[in-house]
Parts: C-alpha cells; structure tokens; sequence
C-alpha cells in the first residue's frame, strides 16, 4: 500500500514558528494536510504568515523501530553535572558540557539558533556539519497512534506533543551505527525540558535544561570518530521511519 510522507512548516516575518510531518496512507493524505494546517494556524508562538505543506510518496517501506526506553532524570544537582553523570563513558564528560553550553548560547556562527542539529565528533569535538546554520534535520518520521497512547499512559502529566515528536525524531537518530547520543534544548522560551539521549542507554528527559524565557537552543549529534556527514544526512534526511512502540 502507497505510503506518503506530509510535512509542515510555518513561520512568521521569516522566523520559524513550527514543524511536523507525518508519515500516512494514500486515504489519510487530505484529512492530515488539513491537521497540519490547523496546528500550524494556531500555534502558542504566533500566527504564522507562511505555511509550506509538502506531500511527497514514500519510495521504499520505512523501517520499523521501537521507542528508544525514557527516563525522568530528578536531580538537584546543576544540569552540567546531571549530563556529565549521564554520558559518561560514552561521550568526554567536557566535550557534553561545552556542547550544552554552545546550545545555550546559539551554535550558528552568528549566536543565533541553527535551524537543523550540529554534528559532533567524539572524542575531540570537531563539527562535521558542513553549513553552521542549517545544520542537519531529521525528517522522514512518524510514530503511530499506538505508540502515542502507551507515551501518554506512561509520562502521564508529562506527556507532551514535543515530548512524543522528540521521542520519534532521537529513536531515529539513535539508530545510526554511528551516532552515540543527541543532546536537545528547545528554543521555545517556555519549554524548558530537554533531553539527552544515548546508545544502549535511553532517552533522559531533564526538567528546566534550560532557563525559562530564553529564546536560545539547539540539538547536537554526537558521533564516533570516522562518520561520514554525507552518509549520516542521507540518512536522517531520507530513511523512512515509524515508530510503532514504547519500550517498557
Ligand atoms: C523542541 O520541540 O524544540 C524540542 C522538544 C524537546 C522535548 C523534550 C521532552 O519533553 O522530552
């Protein structure tokens, strides 16, 4: 069966205010255009004044995986120590910590947000990415209805529609031979839980990553030494994925 993937994106005055993409069946295709207008219309950060909706049919069937196992970090210690704790031994303790504080502070070269993830080489931190401030998206992604519900069984009063959409997007990057974990702060002002995800571990949600209010954020891609850019954006860009369950 015809497999299409729809993708949305809006913004305002040239600054981007939301995204999402789904992966549906060829009947699907009008009511989800429809969906992904709405939520573009009506979105916390604005009304947008541009709204791009692309629909394009799957050349291959998407790879199936299953939701990378999510854990609520609680911690009263600094963020910086939290995310040392967790990506040791698998990323140089420094090297996480001047990643967070290069999303905090805006990764293009510029100050201001990338609009795709940085590429970083472990262990001695060279960016792979070729443009600083694009960066590279993942895209080509959906989770299934199923997955949605047994997320919101299990966060509960957590759940959210970032949290579900970063779910898909981080168990896709995740499963990339070469990709070691992936470090994400939102740069919406008022969502201030992030996450760092890494291979064989999970998924780690942290509370208050970043301080309310500030427009700055990013994702970075950790890699093992050796990874090709080119091969690893075809990938993310181009692989269809769905993911069809939680773990646990
Ligand atoms: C984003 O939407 O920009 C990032 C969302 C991060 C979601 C983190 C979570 O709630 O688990």
């Amino acid at each position: 069966m015809a497999l299409f993937s729809v993708k949305m994106r809006s913004s305002k005055g040239g600054v981007h205010i939301s995204g999402a993409e789904r992966i549906v069946k060829e009947e699907e295709v009008e009511q989800t255009v429809l969906e992904l207008l709405r939520r573009a219309k009506h979105h916390s950060r604005g009304e947008a004044d541009f709204i791009n909706v692309k629909v394009e049919k799957l050349k291959k069937e998407p790879l199936k995986l299953k939701a990378l196992p999510v854990f609520e970090v609680r911690s009263r210690l600094p963020v910086e120590e939290v995310l040392r704790r967790l990506s040791y031994p698998l990323i140089p303790e420094e090297l996480v910590v001047k990643t967070y504080k290069l999303l905090l502070k805006g990764p293009a070269p510029n100050g201001s947000v990338m609009r795709g993830a940085a590429v970083i080489e472990v262990p001695e931190g060279r960016r792979l990415e070729e443009d600083r401030f694009k960066g590279v998206r993942a895209s080509m992604l959906d989770g299934t209805e199923e997955l949605r519900r047994e997320l919101q069984r299990l966060a509960g009063d957590k759940f959210t529609e970032n949290f579900a959409e970063a779910l898909v997007l981080s168990t896709k990057v995740l499963h990339h031979p070469d990709v070691l974990g992936e470090l994400c702060i939102s740069d919406d002002p008022d969502y201030t839980t992030g996450y760092i995800s890494l291979k064989g571990k999970g998924y780690f949600r942290v509370e208050g990553i970043k301080p309310k209010g500030l427009k700055k954020g990013g994702r970075a891609i950790f890699v093992k030494k050796g990874c090709s850019f080119k091969k690893l954006a075809e990938y993310l860009k181009g692989e269809p994925v769905i993911v069809t369950e939680a773990s646990g």
